[in-house]
């Protein structure tokens, strides 16, 4: 058996409505890998459809903890980042990747800050820059179409998209430094949704999809993102892996819908983890 891979995942816990690590840990666990967190900020819920949740900024604590984790040696086989929880944490995070980085090891960003074009509440408009830059750190970003728009000052249009409109995105995001690039909540018709996998440099791009179910479900970002870093751990391929997360958001809004449970709290991935676990190949 293969060594046990390592991750860092850097988001916020939302104690309740299963979004960021209350997502990230379970899944990534379940892909068989040891999943250490680095939490951004803790609330009693997420910050979309709930009001009046608490905040804790738990920006003072990223150093400390890096440089326990240093002094430990600790190496990480991929570093995720997901909703931070202040704007000054962007360099901080930047710093923790500049610190852990290996020749062949992960950084994963997902520039959480905006969705169906507008920015969070709790975000300026300084954030798209600060999140661009950090983008530059990342081997592999996963923005969707708003923050894509925010990042490289393009103005966001409701898909269905044009081939046309998706590639410029992908090219302009490439330009801030990352290798690969997975485009989220892309569509080019009404009947499937999905995600366009580039590589920097290449002139087209691939697309993976599944059948676009109406409504909007919340923390399938973060959902994707930890399926697909689940995939790349199993030596799976950014677009096989990109596909998988893909299947999974699809199968876990399928039970959400079956068992008539209310959006805002989140997607019932859990019931999907077989599902993913067997596209892994780690159920033979
Ligand atoms: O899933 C993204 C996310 C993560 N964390 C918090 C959020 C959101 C999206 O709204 O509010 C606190």
């Amino acid at each position: 058996m293969d060594r046990q891979k390592r991750v860092c995942a850097v988001h916020d816990i939302s104690c309740v409505g299963r979004c960021s690590l209350t997502v990230v840990l379970p899944i990534i666990s379940a892909a068989g890998a040891d999943c250490g967190i680095l939490p951004t900020a803790v609330l009693s819920t997420h910050t979309g459809g709930f009001e009046n949740f608490t905040y804790r900024d738990l920006t003072d604590d990223i150093r400390p903890i890096s440089a326990h984790w240093q002094n430990l040696g600790l190496e990480f086989d991929a570093l995720y980042s997901g909703f931070l929880g202040s704007f000054a944490q962007i360099d901080i995070v930047g710093e923790l990747f500049d610190d852990f980085k290996r020749p062949d090891n992960i950084i994963l960003v997902d520039p959480v800050m905006a969705d169906n074009g507008q920015l969070y509440k709790i975000y300026s408009p300084e954030m798209a820059a600060g999140m661009a830059k950090l983008c530059g750190k990342a081997d592999i970003i996963i923005p969707n179409i708003t923050e894509a728009c925010f990042m490289v000052n393009e103005t966001y249009e409701q898909g269905p998209y044009s081939e046309a409109y998706v590639l410029n995105l992908l090219k302009k995001l490439a330009d801030l430094g990352p290798k690969q690039v997975v485009l989220t909540g892309v569509n080019f018709d009404e009947e499937n949704l999905g995600a366009a996998v580039y590589e920097a440099g290449a002139d087209g791009f691939s697309y993976v999809h599944a059948k676009q179910i109406d409504g909007y479900f919340h923390g399938t970002g973060d959902v994707f993102g930890s399926a697909l870093l689940a995939g790349l751990l199993n030596g799976k391929t950014l677009a096989e892996s990109a596909q998988i997360a893909c299947d999974f958001v699809h199968k876990s809004i399928e039970f959400t819908l079956n068992l008539n449970q209310e959006p805002r709290y989140g997607v019932a991935f859990e019931l999907a983890l077989p599902f993913l676990m067997e596209k892994l190949g780690l159920l033979t």
